[in-house]
């Protein structure tokens, strides 16, 4: 597979926020692709995404969900390829319900767990550069330009707005 970074989420509804993830990973120039698969609706289709995925060259996963979010654990159970969560916003509980979901994983499967929505998301893209910048120092290089560029566009004195 041409694409080391599999970008999954719960529902249809989830993907403005992990576009995020995926405008991140287009800006490092790393190849990703982006699926949906439920824990709830669609359970077959997150096995098979979690069985194969090892034979298909995935290195990493940024998987997102909202409300009982399970779709990042039950992928940490089912393949030992990272997996980083990302907990959606809600209407009704904010992402609280989405964040204790995702981090309160049991001993043995971890999830990489990101804050509450879109800069969970965005950082999930970082977070995943920066794992496969450990065996790609060209990507290494375009990581740290990435930050410096970040950081040389926070200007050192505030003004009025
Ligand atoms: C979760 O339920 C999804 O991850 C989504 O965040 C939430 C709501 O899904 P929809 O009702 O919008 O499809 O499974």
């Amino acid at each position: 597979m041409d694409e080391p970074v599999g970008i999954i989420m719960g529902s249809q509804s989830d993907w403005p926020t992990l576009r995020e993830a995926a405008d991140v990973l287009d800006q490092l120039g790393i190849p990703w692709h982006a699926r949906i698969v439920s824990a709830h609706r669609t359970p077959d289709r997150l096995w098979d995404y979690g069985r194969s995925a090892v034979d298909r060259g995935l290195r990493v996963i940024i998987a997102g969900a909202g409300g009982a979010a399970h779709l990042p654990g039950m992928m940490a159970s089912k393949t030992r390829i990272p997996v980083i969560g990302v907990p959606v916003q809600t209407k009704a509980l904010s992402g609280v319900d989405s964040l204790y979901s995702i981090v309160q994983m049991p001993k043995g499967y971890p999830v990489a767990t990101m804050a509450i929505g879109a800069a969970g998301a965005a950082n999930a893209g970082l977070m995943a550069a920066a794992i496969l910048a450990l065996s790609d120092p060209s990507l290494a290089q375009r990581l740290d330009d990435w930050r410096a560029a970040l950081s040389a566009s926070i200007p050192e004195e505030p003004v009025d707005e």
